[in-house]
């Protein structure tokens, strides 16, 4: 545990987070597509979403992992901005009336409320697919057109139905239910922990792994995974709206069962530290070597937004 405290307080964290926070949001604005033609609205509702700001933390986490395993050059900057485009269509579909119903997110309207539904229905489908299409743009950036490919591999399969929607599946299904820790595991696994694992083995993948490490990269990405979405959940009871630029108290409202519904707030905030603690574990078994990436991981149990 004291290497993990150690990271975070390294002198200039934060002012390095900020920098590469503006970096990897350079990269995505340079891929957003430009509001002209009869659809301009369509272009103007994705454009909002992505711009309205967000951690940036699954380009962050990709392009870290690309660097530890000694990746350079621009091949990565498709990647990350198409990972951000997925990540923001699925938060578009979840604030939807059918879904949580929630009108604020990264603290302005959400689109739904800005565009009407019919429109973010589209623009959550227009962010998933112009997402491929702009990773496949890495080809014409390397001569490993096989790495590309698997890349676009990982990220569809990370996003469909054994990742990020399989798990958003069973949690609409189980709303108002009482659910098993087994189960909410399997949720949170799926839910957030896999564009997290194609974040990362994305990054790997290109940066130059090998398959035991990539394998590696995806464990400890599930365990980021796991502890960013129990801190979500108690961030969801101990922080402002202010704070997180969305609704709290959203789980109870949807009756959703969380980690702290079940396990209590003391024990969740535990299981956080204990299972980032694991995840910095592999990456110090890992070769290379990327403070800051030790940092962000870190940062994931004092976050407060
Ligand atoms: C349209 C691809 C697509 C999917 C539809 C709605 C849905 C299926 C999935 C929802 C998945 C979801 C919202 C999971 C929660 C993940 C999570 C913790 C989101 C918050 O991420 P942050 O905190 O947000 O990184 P910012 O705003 O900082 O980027």
């Amino acid at each position: 545990m004291e290497t993990v405290k150690g990271a975070d307080q390294t002198a200039g964290f934060k002012e390095t987070l900020a920098k590469r926070t503006k970096e990897v949001e350079a990269v995505v604005e340079q891929y957003l597509p430009k509001e002209e033609g009869h659809q301009k609205t369509i272009f103007e509702a994705m454009n909002y979403s992505v711009r309205a700001g967000g951690k940036r933390l699954r380009p962050m986490l990709m392009e870290e992992t690309y660097r530890l395993f000694g990746g350079s050059g621009q091949k990565i900057g498709p990647f990350m901005a198409a990972i951000e485009m997925i990540h923001t269509s699925s938060l578009i579909h979840d604030d939807l009336p059918c879904m949580d119903n929630d009108e604020l997110r990264r603290g302005v309207p959400t689109v739904w409320v800005k565009f009407g539904y019919d429109m973010a229905v589209l623009a959550g489908d227009a962010l998933l697919i112009y997402a491929v299409e702009t990773a496949a743009k890495a080809c014409t950036l390397t001569d490993n057109g096989g790495a590309v490919a698997r890349a676009i591999g990982i990220l569809a399969a990370k996003t469909g139905i054994y990742g990020m929607i399989g798990g958003q599946v069973v949690d609409v299904q189980l709303t108002n239910q009482p659910i098993s820790k087994e189960k909410l595991d399997f949720i949170y696994r799926l839910k957030t922990g896999a564009l997290l694992e194609a974040s990362m083995m994305i990054g790997a993948l290109l940066g130059g792994a090998d398959e035991q490490q990539i394998k590696k990269v995806e464990e400890m990405a599930s365990l980021i995974g796991l502890a960013f979405q129990i801190q979500d959940d108690i961030l969801d009871v101990t922080a402002t709206t202010e704070q997180l630029g969305k609704p709290v108290y959203s789980d109870e409202k949807n009756q959703k069962t969380t980690y702290v519904t079940l396990e209590g707030l003391e024990k969740a905030k535990l299981d956080v530290a204990e299972i980032s603690a694991r995840a910095i574990q592999i990456l110090q078994e890992l070769p290379g070597d990327n403070p800051f990436l030790e940092g962000l991981i870190n940062r994931l149990i004092t976050r407060e937004k």
